[in-house]
């Protein structure tokens, strides 16, 4: 592989068994203490979503892997942001296998410092100059991305919302472009998709206990407001992630499931990219424009 590309693919990752949920925590927390009662809280949420000695959550970012390594022709390492494999672990496999380029790619598709720019801070100290870097910052205007969320709005009448993970809103003041990139997203899927502007909206979910405002509103409260606007039926579109895992199997298909019984509120929620074909292409094509423009500067 020498002179060659290889591809990093970041995730958040997940804790492998429910002994590691500790761990896992504390290395989300990088330190800061954690109240027992909040690690009992995340312990059970894994419990409820069945994950005692493996956890299908992380085999699917396997899956994303395997079929964008086939559909590349490029060895494709992932590495986790807070499990394992690590990102430094994928960096150093790549360097070990020859690799002179790495495009770094997280499965995260809007930039913040808060999060994509703590994938690209790992990423840099593993390589430490060793190979060049194709950082990918964001992906989320990426036409056949919109394409592929707004062809899963087409033909519904449900009131579209989309979503995704909250942050401290303090990164506003820091001009981060977090939310204004969320926001265009969703503008741009719903114009895709032929949503008049009336039709959908956005909010915030799987805000952390941390002790300071989070961006919102909330999506529990934003269902009260539908509600309370006489919205009967709802669809939800998180684009703010591309795979099944914890904050949609709990916060959304648990928590925003049963607020809507709550309120009598019929309530669906789209597939997620997953390792869908058409998904895997749109990283593909990601990828390949990295390269391109390298090799064209
Ligand atoms: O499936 C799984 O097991 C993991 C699902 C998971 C994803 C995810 C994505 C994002 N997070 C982002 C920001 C924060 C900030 C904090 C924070 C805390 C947690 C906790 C768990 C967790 N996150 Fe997460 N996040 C996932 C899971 N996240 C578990 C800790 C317990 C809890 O609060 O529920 C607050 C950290 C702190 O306490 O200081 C900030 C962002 C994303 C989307 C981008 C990405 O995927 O990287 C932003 C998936």
């Amino acid at each position: 592989m020498r002179d060659q590309a290889a591809v990093v693919l970041m995730a958040y990752g997940s804790p492998e068994r429910i002994e590691d949920v500790p761990a896992y925590y504390a290395d989300i927390r990088g330190g800061r203490p954690i109240r027992p009662e909040l690690l009992e809280d995340l312990a059970a949420r894994y419990r409820r979503l069945g994950i005692e000695d493996r956890n299908p959550l992380n085999e699917i970012t396997e899956r994303t892997r395997g079929a964008l390594e086939l559909e590349l022709d490029l060895p494709v390492f992932t590495g986790m942001k807070h499990w394992t494999p690590r990102i430094a672990d994928a960096v150093n496999t790549a360097l070990a296998g020859g690799a002179a380029t790495i495009v770094g790619l997280v499965l995260a598709p809007h930039y913040s410092r808060l999060s994509i720019g703590g994938y690209r801070a790992q990423v840099e100290d593993a390589l430490e100059d060793r190979a060049e870097l194709l950082f990918v910052e964001s992906w989320h205007d990426d036409p056949a991305l919109i394409e592929l969320w707004a062809e899963r709005l087409r033909g519904t009448d449900a009131h579209v919302v989309f979503t995704a993970h909250s942050l401290p809103a303090r990164i506003r003041e820091e001009g981060d472009p977090y939310e204004s990139q969320l926001l265009d997203n969703a503008a741009a899927i719903a114009r895709a998709a032929g949503r008049r502007v009336s039709d959908w909206s956005f909010s915030f979910q799987s805000e952390s206990p941390t002790g300071e405002p989070w961006l919102g509103p909330d999506i529990l409260d934003h269902l009260d407001e539908l509600h309370a606007r006489g919205i009967e039926s709802v669809l939800l579109a998180p684009i703010g992630f591309v795979a099944d895992h914890l904050e949609i199997r709990w916060d959304l298909d648990t928590e925003a499931v049963e607020k809507a019984q709550e309120l009598g509120l019929q309530l669906e929620r789209v597939e997620m990219p997953n390792d869908d074909s058409a998904f895997v292409a749109v990283l593909a094509g990601i990828v390949r424009r990295a390269l391109a423009v390298r090799s064209t500067a």
